[in-house]
């Protein structure tokens, strides 16, 4: 496959500023006419021939200002057509087939209802169009069907009219009057029903608000629309955005390649993220749906407002957008909650791929096929990005750039470049190093060391950085990192001030004064910059700071910092008593701490991910590296196990909420039992399933199953079969019953996963369901990593197969295989073959060829 390049932009020949659109519906065959007005460019390259983009359909007709059209030709799936003038009106006739189109991209059909995902390169499934987000057009969308099958008829923008037809059919008209790229088309034909409500904004404009769910869903969209209005509410108010149509909706569709889908006035969302009551959902869930909301919102702005000028610009939208989710949800919630799930997802979805075959600058410089580039890097480090712009500006100069960023590029196709000025220009920071982190790819590897002279009370902190190679980026600048620190005096357990240092050379010494003993040094507070940091502290340092430390995500970091120190050491030379004690009584601490509340204490109680160990380990033996965690869990378990039952039955008591207090309770109800668990297998299997049968809500019989899933017991089986009978027919849970057992840790977990994928209720068609099983497989580090390479093959074998259904959703599991080179030898290889294999296969799609090939370079 060809390599674009980012260097290689050249603005279009030709633009649109107007596109209609007009669809004879139907599942088996729905008929697309669209007619173009088309005009020269006048900053492009003069081209006489307009180059419009096609993927898997065919020209039924072609013409040219009401003419059929002459000497046009195919270029592959590309359509080329001469034009003699500067403007031109083009009606082009395709026809498409949504019930065959398994890939979901393009028009599809779900369940019997049509809709359509065009993001990135979706459009050109549904007429020949210059599909690249710079071109911007005036859409208006007249749809026509039969009004039983398709009753609700929705697309970007206002509708501006509808009626019915003849023999049964009915037809409506939207217009939406601001340009978009293609990119941000949508179009829903279904039977469906709304959830409705109204917000009005602060200039005064009443907007219709819609969650669209099929009918048996309808009580479980509540939570969705609160989302939505909050987030309209917080937007006016933390970025001074209002919302600009007069309708605003959501469609909650089951087949989804990704999480949720910003077209302009029309979101489309996977069902996971709008569907939710206490029953069928999780508190995990719920947040998902709040952020995914928040999120797709956002994009008004951030996306759509102002848009990308190319594919490598996607981090624009999306890492400014993460932010603003990010922000979002912290205001909803806890912020140094959710800080602290930020970064976890960070260290586990992030830093592996930064450090990888597949790592990428934020800013990517080439692909073969951009949705292998919707990545944790362009999203969550792209977000960590601006996020230390707004820490280095402060937030009301960080407001200023971005309202500059917003006067100075609305209704643009704009650039990294573009919020970087705006960010210097507006909130008046020099990012010209800092511009680094758009170019680099890799993750900053920073060391400290703290030296302390008792002559003079100085205490000297002594940084190196260093941002390791990554594949082809063989040398590296140093970067701006702002660094949040403070230094503790040991006896009172307090500090004199946070500062924020700004590293930016290789090497960097910071020194401060008015020390009569060597302070407690917390440094990268609230996780300031998105770095590996090996600061060289002192076991009794981290234990203080995990005790002391008044700014929350650093008493978190010192305790993790522990535990990994731990598990890292187990693995070369066995556990270290006192430090096992150590961490015991740290965690026995924590749980003892009335000052802090409960969803703090539970994400205290969780231990460092695998993926995130074995970045720090490799190349290193997962299953190895998983014994010794769980054996750390099982000794806090057993060394705290009436801290840990108090624990458990005090948060049992507390009754059902969505209030901060009861969740946080729910958390640490299954924290507890998780490390009970580990140490006592048998006591906590009775009081697992005690909490699964008196489960009120689907938290605590999740966290329950999840425990229940990994002991041999005879309440498992029991309780697994009543999970199904329980939830038949719900997707949404179905997936997490399949996600619960390919979770467990369980030594029989891959014959477990062998059988589910023959379970009537598996299917390699619904993205769903697949990720639910194979996806969690593969993170479930004993399994996937079982020596027999067992679980590699079925990744393997599942690729393979997936592929032709589904490249965008199989082209995801080669990252699982691709981290071959962290791991120790004897897997590596069994990993490595089964990515071969997966290379020899003929007719594999760009998406998965690109994958592949990357990483086994
Ligand atoms: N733009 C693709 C889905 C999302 O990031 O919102
Ligand atoms: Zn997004």
């Amino acid at each position: 496959p060809a390599t674009i390049f980012r260097n290689n932009y050249t603005p279009p020949s030709w633009l649109v500023p107007e596109i209609s659109l007009d669809f004879d519906l139907g599942t088996e065959l729905t008929k697309c006419v669209a007619t173009l007005k088309v005009e020269r460019n006048p900053d492009g390259d003069g081209d006489q021939t307009l180059h419009l983009c096609g993927d898997n359909i065919a020209v039924m007709t072609l013409k040219v200002d009401g003419n059929d059209a002459e000497g046009w030709s195919m270029s592959g799936s590309n359509l080329l057509l001469p034009l003699p003038g500067s403007a031109h009106e083009v009606t082009i006739e395709t026809h498409l087939h949504p019930a065959t189109n398994s890939q979901l991209m393009g028009l599809y059909a779900s369940g019997g209802m049509l809709c359509t995902q065009c993001e990135a390169e979706g459009f050109r499934r549904i007429t020949f169009f210059p599909d690249r987000p710079d071109v911007l057009s005036r859409y208006t969308v007249r749809m026509e069907g039969p009004k039983d099958q398709f009753p609700v008829l929705l697309s970007n923008g206002n509708l501006a009219d509808s009626g019915d037809g003849a023999d049964g059919r009915h037809w409506a008209v939207w217009d939406d009057p601001w340009p978009k790229p293609s990119y941000l088309f949508a179009l829903v034909a279904g039977q469906l029903v709304a959830n409705r409500d109204t917000f009005t904004t602060c200039g005064g404009r009443k907007v219709d608000l819609a969650v669209w769910v099929r009918e048996g869903d309808l009580e479980r969209t509540d939570h969705a629309m609160r989302s939505l209005i909050a987030s309209m509410k917080w937007d006016e108010e933390t970025f001074g955005r209002e919302y600009d149509l007069d309708q605003f909706n959501i469609v909650a569709v089951s087949d989804f390649n990704m999480g949720a889908m910003e077209n302009k006035g029309l979101n489309i969302f996977n069902t996971r993220y709008v569907l939710a009551d206490p029953e069928t959902a999780t508190d995990g869930d719920y947040d998902g749906v709040e952020g995914v909301v928040g999120h797709e919102y956002f994009h008004n702005w951030s996306g759509n407002r102002i848009t990308c000028r190319d594919w490598f610009q996607l981090s624009l939208k999306e890492g400014f957008t993460v932010l603003r989710d990010q922000l979002f949800s912290a205001d909803m919630g806890s912020e140094p909650v959710k800080r602290i799930e930020d970064v976890r997802i960070l260290r586990a979805a992030q830093f592996p791929e930064d450090s990888g075959p597949l790592a990428h600058p934020i800013r990517p410089d080439s692909y073969q096929e951009i949705s292998n580039f919707y990545t944790a890097t362009v999203y969550n480090k792209g977000a960590e990005v601006i996020r230390m712009m707004k820490t280095l500006a402060g937030d009301d100069a960080f407001r200023k750039g971005t309202d500059l960023y917003f006067d100075r590029h609305d209704g643009e196709a704009a650039t990294c470049e573009d919020f970087i000025k705006s960010m210097e220009d507006g909130a008046g920071l020099d990012l010209t190093q800092f511009r680094r982190w758009y170019e680099q790819a890799g993750t900053p590897r920073v060391t400290m060391q703290s030296e302390f002279d008792q002559s003079t009370g100085t205490v000297t902190l002594h940084f190196t950085q260093k941002v390791p190679a990554t594949p082809g980026q063989p040398n590296k600048q140093p970067v701006p990192i702002p660094l949040k620190v403070a230094l503790f005096d040991r006896d009172s357990g307090t500090h004199t001030g946070e500062k924020l240092l700004v590293l930016d050379k290789a090497r960097q010494d910071f020194t401060f004064d008015g020390f009569a003993k060597p302070p407690v040094v917390s440094v990268n507070r609230a996780f300031t910059a998105p770095i590996q940091l090996d600061a060289e502290a002192h076991d009794d340092d981290l234990v203080f700071l995990a005790a002391n430390d008044d700014d929350a995500f650093a008493r978190y970091e010192a305790l993790q910092q522990l535990v990994t120190r731990e598990l890292l050491g187990t693995i070369e030379h066995g556990p270290d008593e006192k430090r096992r004690g150590a961490i015991a009584e740290a965690m026995g601490k924590v749980l003892d701490d009335d000052q802090i509340d409960d969803l703090m204490r539970g994400e205290l109680m969780m231990l460092p991910s695998i993926a995130f160990l074995l970045e720090l380990a490799a190349p290193a033996n997962p299953v190895a590296l998983h014994e010794a965690r769980e054996r750390l869990k099982g000794h806090i378990g057993t060394r705290l196990r009436d801290k840990l039952i108090a624990l458990h039955e005090r948060a049992s008591a507390v009754p059902y909420g969505l209030d901060a207090d009861a969740r946080g309770a729910r958390k640490v109800k299954t924290q507890a039992l998780v490390m009970l668990a580990a140490a006592d297998q048998k006591e906590a299997a009775a009081r697992a399933a005690a909490q699964y049968r008196t489960a009120t809500n689907m938290t605590d019989r999740q966290g329950a199953m999840m425990v229940l899933a990994g002991i041999d017991c005879p309440e498992r089986s029991e309780l697994v079969a009543d999970f199904h009978k329980r939830f038949e027919g719900n997707a949404l849970v179905i997936d997490k019953w399949f996600s619960l057992q390919a979770n467990a840790l369980d030594p029989k977990v891959l014959d477990t996963v062998e059988a589910l994928a023959k379970h009537p209720d598996f299917t390699i068609k619904n993205p769903n369901r697949v990720r639910s099983l194979y996806m969690t497989m593969a993170g479930n580090a004993a399994a996937f990593h079982d020596e027999s390479g067992r679980g590699y093959r079925m990744i393997a074998d599942l690729v393979l197969a997936l592929d032709p259904i589904n490249a965008q959703t199989a082209a995801r599991f080669i990252p699982a295989l691709g981290r071959w080179r962290k791991i120790e030898p004897g897997r590596a290889a069994l990993m490595r073959a089964e990515l071969e294999r997966i290379a020899a296969a003929p007719n594999l799609s760009k998406d998965t060829r690109e994958q592949v090939s990357k990483s086994l370079d």
